[in-house]
């Protein structure tokens, strides 16, 4: 995504019964359940690449959002 795009999260809970999760840099948190479909909508104002994890099953499950700069 770029720098500026209006964002939506599509995160389907397939496993385990609950993900409280997070973006960090962005202030977004949201909870993932099982056979549930999470949608999470921001602006991505930020340029970067921001980790999101999971707060229960660490270290592995993590990923990244990469917002590419704006021109
Ligand atoms: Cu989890």
């Amino acid at each position: 995504m770029n720098q500026g795009d209006e964002v939506t999260l599509e995160i389907l809970g397939v496993n385990g019964a609950e993900h409280p999760s997070a973006i960090v840099g962005y202030d977004l948190s949201f909870t993932v359940k099982r056979g549930q479909l999470t949608t999470v909508t921001f602006n991505a104002d930020k340029a970067g690449v921001f980790e999101f994890r999971c707060g229960t099953h660490q270290p592995s499950m993590v990923g990244e959002l990469s917002v590419l700069p704006g021109s």
